[in-house]
């Protein structure tokens, strides 16, 4: 008998959760073929006491993990090395952006043995076939791999070209759903009463600098197609009565085609809907197109505006024909057609001087309210500048020379400061001084009174009201400092930026 596979999703969010689509396609690629189980860390109240109740059994000899940065490293990292301690004998088998883009300290760490480097729908079926045959000579043939020879050299194995998404096999919702009711994954947003997730295109076709995703998918796209995703959705609608979706493609609007097909499939159904795209793609769309999509139920985009300062634009290697023109003008097009434009803005980049990087962040905040008065309705979000391991780009080097270095061992990165590095918003790059962060901080603080996340659907009425006068009065003047009674209000209202656990959910 072939032994069983554990398929973990860390927990990821304290509140409700999305369905997690990065088990979801990595037990597709094993479904019928391997006996698994998947354990999700977001459902779980001990989510170790299951996981070890599995291995105690001895039929299982696979741990497998997605890890993104951030929260889940605080159980992906502890169980698989319990889980190395108590049982030798295991194979620990990690994926997600973080294995891929730190696969170093990882494999170092010496408790996870193999690394599927970006899509595992060829990669881990070959592993885990090789691994149960004894044929560990085939290990370096399979594509998409990281791991450790016999001498300790770190091997990583050439790069697969993407598939045809709509040849993947269907994700296993219902094996899934063996294990955890799938209606819990289905949560009131600001979007609809049952949300649903779901990612419908894999990679970017951009190279932006400071952006995770490039390191794996260098610059590549492929998509499933407008029907393959209706067909999905019309599913959920009709078996679970979802009405409201968030892709959570990388870039769900690289093709315009796609898009509008899509749009014209799902216009009957009552589905609202998010995604995330580039201003300059979206930009060339007509207005026809746009309004044919608004009518089809898309409610907000969200777009990486990065900064309006288009020499950082360059530097930040953003590509395409994006500048702070374009960003204006595309938040001006969108307001009569009534898409919520949800800007995310990356401020604290590296400069020659503080000086220069105060500069910067004074006049980014300028350009943000800018935005603002030309379409009150857009969403900001801000991010601290936090680095990504792009190898070879000049951004990385620049940050090197500045004296920023990631943690060496994988247990460091559980160092809190590291968790809130990942959560961009504590960066620990040596040229933002405490002064510049607070700086940004207390803006982003003073604009979330005055300007609530439409997201967070509590903050309405009396509430919003209450926190705009309030906030108001800072934000016209701009007085940012010490902006103590707007962090208090939103303590006490629980206010949830969007940017951390994703939308508010219930
Ligand atoms: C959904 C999502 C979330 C959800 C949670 C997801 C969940 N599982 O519950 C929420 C909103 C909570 C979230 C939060 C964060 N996220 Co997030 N998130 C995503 C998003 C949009 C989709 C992930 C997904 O479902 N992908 C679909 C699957 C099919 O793709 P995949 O994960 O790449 O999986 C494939 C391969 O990677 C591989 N694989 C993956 N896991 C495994 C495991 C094994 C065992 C194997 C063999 C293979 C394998 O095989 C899969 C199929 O081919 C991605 C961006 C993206 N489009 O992928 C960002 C992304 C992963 N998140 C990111 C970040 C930084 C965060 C945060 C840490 C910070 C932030 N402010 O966004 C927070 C905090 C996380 C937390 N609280 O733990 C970054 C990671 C960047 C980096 N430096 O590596 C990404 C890439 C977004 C980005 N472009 O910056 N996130
Ligand atoms: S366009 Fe977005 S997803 Fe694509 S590389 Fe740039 S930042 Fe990353």
């Amino acid at each position: 008998m072939k032994n069983k596979i554990l398929i973990f999703n860390p927990r990821s969010a304290n509140a409700k959760h999305r369905i997690p689509n990065s088990i979801l396609q990595v037990g597709a690629s094993i479904y019928g073929k391997h006996d698994f189980v998947f354990v999700d860390g977001n459902l779980e109240s001990d989510p170790w006491k299951k996981i070890k109740s599995y291995f105690d059994t001895g039929d299982f000899k696979y741990f497998c993990s997605t890890v993104m940065p951030g929260p889940q490293l605080k159980q992906a990292i502890p169980y698989t090395k319990n889980i190395k301690e108590l049982f030798p004998k295991c194979i620990t088998i990690w994926g997600g952006y973080f294995a891929s883009n730190q696969f170093k300290a990882c494999i170092e760490s010496d408790f996870v043995d193999y690394i599927v480097n970006g899509p595992g729908d060829i990669a881990f079926p070959s592993l885990l076939d090789a691994l149960e045959d004894n044929n560990y000579s085939e290990i370096n043939t399979i594509k998409n791999l990281i791991y450790q020879d016999k001498e300790g050299i770190i091997i990583q194995t050439p790069k697969e070209k993407l598939l045809e998404q709509d040849t993947l096999p269907p994700l296993p919702y219902q094996h899934l759903n063996q294990f955890y009711n799938l209606e819990h994954y289905l949560s009131r947003t600001f979007l609809g009463e049952k949300t649903f997730s779901y990612h419908s295109s894999l990679g970017c076709p951009f190279t932006c600098s400071f952006c995770a995703v490039v390191p794996i998918y260098e610059g590549r796209w492929k998509a499933k197609s407008a029907q393959t995703v209706y067909n999905d959705v019309k599913y959920f609608k009709d078996t679970y009565g979802i009405d409201a979706i968030e892709f959570h493609d990388n870039n769900f609007f690289t093709s315009r085609k796609r898009v509008v097909e899509f749009s014209n499939l799902v216009m009957n159904d009552g589905i609202t809907w998010w995604g995330e795209g580039r201003i300059d793609t979206i930009n060339k769309y007509s207005d026809e197109d746009l309004i044919t999509m608004k009518k089809a139920g898309c409610k907000m985009i969200f777009l990486g505006a990065e900064t309006g300062n288009d020499d950082i634009l360059k530097q930040m290697n953003k590509g395409g024909t994006q500048t702070g023109q374009t960003i204006k003008d595309f938040a001006k097009r969108l307001a009569p057609i009534g898409i919520i434009p949800e800007f995310s803005f990356v401020l604290g980049m590296p400069a020659d001087s503080p000086d220069k990087v105060m500069a910067q962040i004074e006049w980014d905040i300028k350009f943000i309210r800018e935005i603002k008065d030309l379409n009150p309705a857009s969403e900001i979000i801000i991010y601290l500048y936090s680095p990504v391991a792009t190898e070879g780009s000049e951004l990385y080097e620049q940050i090197q020379q500045a004296g920023f270095s990631f943690p060496k061992k994988l247990e460091d990165w559980l160092n809190p400061e590291w968790e809130k590095f990942d959560l961009r918003k504590n960066p620990l790059t040596p040229w933002l001084t405490p002064e510049m962060v607070d700086k940004i901080k207390n803006f982003e603080t003073v604009l979330n009174g005055y300007y609530p996340t439409a997201s967070d659907f509590r903050i309405r009425g009396l509430k919003k009201k209450i926190l705009r006068t309030i906030a108001g009065v800072r934000y016209q003047n701009q007085i940012y400092k010490y902006p103590y009674e707007i962090k208090a209000l939103h303590k006490i209202w629980k206010y949830r930026q969007p940017e951390i656990q994703g939308f508010y959910s219930e």
